[in-house]
């Protein structure tokens, strides 16, 4: 297990110097931000990132995320350049030392919340999500803005985008996530990289846009659709665990035995109704998700792959970026490595 952080470079409040006093924290989570979706990561772009993270002492091994653009999930007819495109960042990525890109298929969205800013009972704050007031947000109807979205989209490019996925159910968004893995994977095999696809968050379909990394029979399925260790998942305990059909310990059991999970997003939710949901301090007691058993499960089915702490609350009055604030996440990394050590030396 390598414990990892994840880091906005330059633009991050989160300071690399205060990232590497975590003696727990061997690795640094980045990405090329300032290309825009779909053209190729260049070789100086991803030196550029590495230069900083390596010199602070820290490993430069984990992409989140490299974006799959619109056009790939829609299918459509610009996808094979597009792809090709990615193809060649992945080579580049691989030449640089890059082991791990984790990335989603999601529609138009990556992970949805109704709010950023949740007030806790300790005067912390966290992302929440309550299923009537985002089906209240829907941009087809409304002109609300979605918490964390309204930079990346204008109202009038949300309604496009959304009425081209009108053409695409979830059958036709797995053909088009099969189309990419075909192409991808054994480049992926070729650069020493192994792809993990975060799953939906939340894990179930919003404004009528498919969502498909839903669970453990979507997880098999994607595993099947190519058949390489290559081809692996992003265990993101928070984003599956709020659905409570979601066995978290069964499914990191199982998915870790199949070699399959190369990266690890340990957060805690705490499940307040039918999909509703906040985001908690990542102690097993705060939340809904056993931390220590889904840990045990990956230790035990021979997981050595990468770990970050996920969203952390906003706590002591920092104020950073939703979710991506230093302290509750330093708290979270630290919790997780002690979980880990208890792990592996009462399994020896
Ligand atoms: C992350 C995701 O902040 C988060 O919720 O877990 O945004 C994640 O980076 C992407 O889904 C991966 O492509
Ligand atoms: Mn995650």
């Amino acid at each position: 297990m390598q414990m990892t952080f994840r880091w906005y470079n330059n633009g991050d409040a989160v300071k690399l110097e205060q990232i590497r006093q975590l003696p727990y924290v061997k690795g640094i989570v980045t990405a090329v931000y300032d290309i825009p979706v779909g053209e190729v990561w260049t070789e100086e772009a991803i030196a550029a990132i590495k230069k900083p993270i390596v010199d602070a002492g820290l490993t430069f091994e984990v992409i989140e995320s490299v974006p799959v653009h619109e056009d790939i999930k829609l299918g459509a007819p610009t996808r094979d350049a597009l792809i090709d495109n990615y193809c060649t960042t992945i080579r580049n990525l691989g030449k640089a030392g890059v082991k791990c890109i984790c990335y989603n298929f999601m529609p138009v969205f990556d992970w949805l919340r109704s709010e950023l800013q949740h007030p806790m009972a300790d005067g912390s704050k966290c992302l929440a999500f309550d299923r009537d007031t985002v089906l209240a947000m829907d941009p087809s109807v409304t002109e609300l803005s979605l918490p964390g979205w309204d930079e990346s989209y204008t109202h009038a490019e949300l309604l496009s985008l959304l009425d081209k996925y009108k053409a695409v159910d979830e059958e036709k968004l797995w053909a088009n996530l099969g189309y990419f893995l075909k192409k991808i994977i054994p480049v992926c095999e070729e650069s020493g990289i192994k792809m993990a696809i975060h799953p939906d968050d939340p894990p179930w379909g919003i404004f009528g846009l498919p969502r498909i990394i839903t669970g453990r029979d979507a997880l098999d399925r994607l595993c099947k659709t190519v058949d390489s260790p290559a081809n692996g998942i992003t265990l993101c305990f928070g984003s599956l665990g709020c659905n409570p059909q979601n066995d978290m310990v069964a499914i990191a059991a199982e998915f870790a035995k199949r070699d399959r999970i190369p990266f690890v997003h340990a957060r805690n939710i705490y499940i307040s109704g039918e999909r509703c949901f906040n985001e908690t301090a990542h102690l097993s007691e705060c939340g809904s998700l056993d931390m220590y058993k889904i840990l045990e499960a990956l230790y035990e089915n021979g997981f050595d792959g990468y770990i970050r702490p996920d969203h952390g609350r906003n706590i002591w009055n920092e104020n950073g970026r939703p979710g991506y604030g230093l302290y509750d996440r330093a708290l979270g990394a630290s919790y997780v490595c002690g979980l880990w050590e208890a792990i592996e030396k009462s399994h020896k």
